[in-house]
């Protein structure tokens, strides 16, 4: 089993390591950019939908919460998986469909799950995973076990009835939940303006009922505090919050690479997004508190890969399931 990242804190104020947080961004950055690189060689057969600019949200969400609280994911599940402690080896071996992938190979990229870290799981149904976190959230409510669940979905997942339908339960039974909208602007090649009529309604909710707040999600430290105070609002019993992370992707809807050629967004705008590198504004905000060197990230970096090269190489090796298996975990007894 590969190495597994701790939460950083356990539902108390205070303790938060931002170089921590900083290396786990890394961690993301590092990875998505391995799968790029291997993706041409069409080994994976899986799609992927890489997450390379969105890292800051699933860091700064996944750190308010414990190994016992819940996430659920969407199709680009990549960074809320690493992000809150899923198994980096078991990831790549399910991006190579083997049996030893966290979803025994037979989910790959959209369909990740460890539930040793309360990840409990993707989907690749857009709004899918909305009303399933509130049906864990209202577990946890029934069982009084005192976890939390944060939802991630995108903008093209807001525009889905089934999120109204799941905020307003969540308000009504004041459920343990934080929906966190990851705004990348786009909804494959559709544009956010093209799709909704203006901001998001939620945003006017009533604020006893709903906490919401709208965060640069390119600023780990924006996103961290507006999480924070959602977690600290749901383990007091006092309901669900709503977190707009505005960011942007760095690559195509799918697949590995750019995706200039199809037109649908200007270059400029790919440009002014990779400028404002949510790795690169972490980094020169501990840099300039002297808390992270050059040489301190490049050692990072080494790790990282060291990591990922022995992730890939034991993927790789790894069997494919057999087909006389393919009819098995299709139903849990
Ligand atoms: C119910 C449903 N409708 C349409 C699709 C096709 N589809 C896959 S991803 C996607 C875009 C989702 O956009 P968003 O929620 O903003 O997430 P992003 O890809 O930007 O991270 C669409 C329309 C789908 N998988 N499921
Ligand atoms: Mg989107």
């Amino acid at each position: 089993m590969g190495k597994v990242d701790e939460p950083v804190r356990t539902g108390t104020t205070g303790g938060l390591d931002h170089l921590e947080l900083f290396r786990r961004m890394l961690r993301i950055r590092r990875y998505q950019l391995r799968i790029e690189t291997e993706y041409h060689e069409d080994q994976m057969k899986t799609p992927v939908h890489l997450c390379l600019g969105q890292e800051a949200v699933a860091v700064g969400v996944t750190a308010v919460l414990t190994r016992e609280d819940y996430v659920v994911s969407n199709h680009r599940s990549h960074g809320h998986y690493l992000a809150k402690g899923g198994d980096l080896e078991a990831l790549t071996a399910e991006l190579f469909n083997r049996e030893t992938g966290c979803s025994k190979g037979r989910g790959g990229s959209m369909h990740v799950v460890d539930p040793k870290v309360s990840h409990l799981g993707s989907s690749s149904i857009v709004g899918g995973g909305i009303p399933i976190g509130t049906g864990h959230a209202l577990a946890s409510r029934m069982k009084g076990d005192g976890r939390i669940t944060a939802v991630f979905f995108g903008d093209g997942a807001a525009d889905e009835g089934v999120l109204y339908e799941s905020v307003n339960f969540a308000m009504l039974r004041r459920l343990p939940v934080i929906y966190v909208l990851e705004n990348n602007q786009y909804s494959v090649c559709s544009p956010i303006a093209r799709r909704q009529a203006g901001p998001s309604l939620f945003h006017q909710a009533p604020s006893d009922k709903l906490l919401t707040a709208q965060v640069d999600g390119n600023k780990l430290l924006d996103v961290l505090a507006a999480a924070e105070k959602a977690a600290d609002r749901a383990r007091r019993g006092e309901g669900p919050s709503f977190i707009e992370c505005v960011t942007y992707r760095w690559r195509g809807h799918a697949g590995a690479g750019s995706d200039v050629h199809l037109g649908y967004r200007p270059v400029e705008e790919i440009q002014c997004a990779i400028d404002h590198c949510p790795v690169a504004e972490l980094a020169q905000r501990l840099e300039a508190e002297g808390r992270l060197t050059p040489s301190i990230q490049a050692a990072m970096e080494q790790e990282i890969d060291r990591e990922i090269d022995q992730a890939f190489l034991l993927a790789k090796a790894a069997p494919l399931p057999r087909p006389e298996d393919l009819g098995l975990y299709l139903y849990k007894e």
